[in-house]
């Protein structure tokens, strides 16, 4: 018997008004509008209560990569949960979904990472690396490390550690954030420059504001580097090639830990496993989560290096960390259901080789609009940036809500991308095909009309 009543629209939209408070919202402007009810969704697509259809360009929010309505994920949960639907793996227990996930991530990552510890989201994965970070130097002796550095609009998460290492001023202005110990440097943000050095100087320049933020300190009281090696979030922003090799040198020659936040980029959203192993990196940690289980149950996690993780299990003693769902049975088992699709399917290397060249050539020709000043996109995660002039360079006033306008034609034409801004972005599924690129191409041209006609109005 189906758990959920079935209500009409006002019905939801009034329930929903009166109970229910949402993640990152207004809600003043909310209950203006009223929510719009999703009910189901199949492929790429998602459909509301009334039966409309949208093409889901953000693959829910960056996760559902193996697309919608896949049975062997249903399965998968539905068979552990009939198994064993909960138990944790405190107090020296363990269970089979856990480490098989455990040893199936190891399989497909870099060669310092052979453990992993579980956690329900990225914000806890963020959490349990602080944790861990400042745990590692001090059993080596230097409490003094303890200085985590990170950029401004990057975004890792939503708890307190996490929104401290997340780089966005209005999360820090609500609630007395950053806490102690997490500082801000340049983002690798070439467009959002007034773009007088080549990307190529501008990506060195950023990296080394990195620098120049440890030697302010002191290097001897940094602990650790974080990055997106793309930010997503903040607009899906693509360093320029020189920047992610000499964010290496500089965390190699003084030592730090350096961290890729693959909440985004893990799982193959840039046709390689990890964003790590796209730009070439050899991080200390990797935090995951959304595309692990293609969002199908929340889980997170964290890779740990070798070197770190020597050092917690030989030095550490108990390490007072955890949570109730770390390894949570049935999201492991969909995790790795959802590894074996992806392996299966050839859908990372489909991202790499396929669907992602072709729907990076119809991305870029949208820069031909007069609206757009650039269009950008590796593997699957794209930004179009919304110009008043293309030549020279003109942005919008923020007033004229230029990214939302677009945003919103965007969805009443069937196509669900996100603004950041001025800044449209899009990360669709793995199982994207060539007719429904052009259906997305072609959704994006008008609505850019839409937008056009809009602010000329
Ligand atoms: N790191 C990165 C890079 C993320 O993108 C998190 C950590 C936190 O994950 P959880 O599972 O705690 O949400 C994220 C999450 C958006 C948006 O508007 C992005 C995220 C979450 C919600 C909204 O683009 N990313």
């Amino acid at each position: 018997m189906a758990a959920i009543e079935k209500r009409s629209r006002h019905e939801w939209q009034e329930l929903d008004k009166e109970h229910h408070l949402h993640p990152f919202t207004n809600h003043k402007e909310l209950h203006k509008k009223r929510s719009r009810i999703i009910t189901r969704a199949d492929g790429v697509y998602i459909y509301d209560i009334d039966g409309n259809r949208f093409l889901d360009g953000m693959s829910g929010l960056w996760c559902v990569n193996a697309g919608y309505g896949r049975d062997e994920l249903v399965d998968a949960a539905t068979q552990q949960m009939h198994e064993l639907p909960y138990y944790n793996n405190f107090f020296q227990c363990s269970h089979p979904p856990a480490i098989e996930l455990a040893a199936a991530l190891e399989e497909i990552s870099q060669p310092q990472f052979r453990r992993v510890f579980f956690a329900g989201s990225g914000s806890e994965s963020n959490d349990t690396i602080v944790r861990m970070v400042r745990t590692y130097w001090d059993l080596l002796g230097q409490p003094q490390r303890h200085t985590i550095i990170s950029r401004k609009n990057a975004y890792h998460g939503s708890t307190v550690a996490a929104a401290s290492l997340s780089g966005m001023k209005p999360m820090h202005r609500q609630s007395g954030l950053p806490i102690p110990g997490i500082v801000h440097v340049e983002q690798p943000y070439w467009f959002g420059s007034d773009r007088s050095m080549s990307p190529g100087k501008f990506g060195v320049a950023a990296a080394r504001s990195i620098e120049d933020k440890i030697n302010e300190i002191g290097s001897d009281k940094v602990a650790a580097f974080i990055g997106e090696p793309i930010q997503g979030a903040g607009g899906v922003i693509i360093p320029p090639a020189s920047y992610w090799p000499e964010v290496q040198r500089i965390c190699d020659e003084y030592g730090i830990l350096l961290i890729s936040d693959e909440v985004i980029t893990g799982f193959g959203r840039l046709g390689e496993w990890f964003g790590a192993d796209y730009f070439g990196i050899r991080p200390d940690f990797m935090p995951f989560a959304k595309g692990v289980t293609s969002g199908y149950l929340p889980l997170g996690g964290v890779f740990i290096s070798d070197r770190v993780a020597d050092v917690l299990i030989d030095k550490g003693g108990e390490f007072f960390h955890g949570y109730t769902y770390s390894g949570h049975p049935a999201a492991c088992a969909v995790a790795l259901a959802n590894v074996r699709l992806l392996q299966r399917e050839g859908l990372i290397e489909r991202v790499r080789d396929d669907i992602g060249p072709y729907l990076q050539k119809g991305w870029q020709s949208l820069a031909e609009h007069p609206l757009v000043g650039e269009a950008r996109m590796t593997g699957l995660m794209g930004a179009l940036e919304l110009v008043r002039s293309k030549q020279p360079v003109e942005r919008f006033d923020e007033k004229q809500g230029a990214g939302t306008i677009c945003r919103d034609a965007l969805i009443d034409n069937g196509l669900v991308l996100r603004a950041v801004g001025d800044t449209i972005i899009c990360a669709p599924p793995f199982t994207l095909t060539h007719e429904e690129a052009d259906e997305l191409i072609g959704i994006a041209w008008k609505c850019l009309d839409l937008t056009q006609q809009a602010l000329d109005a």
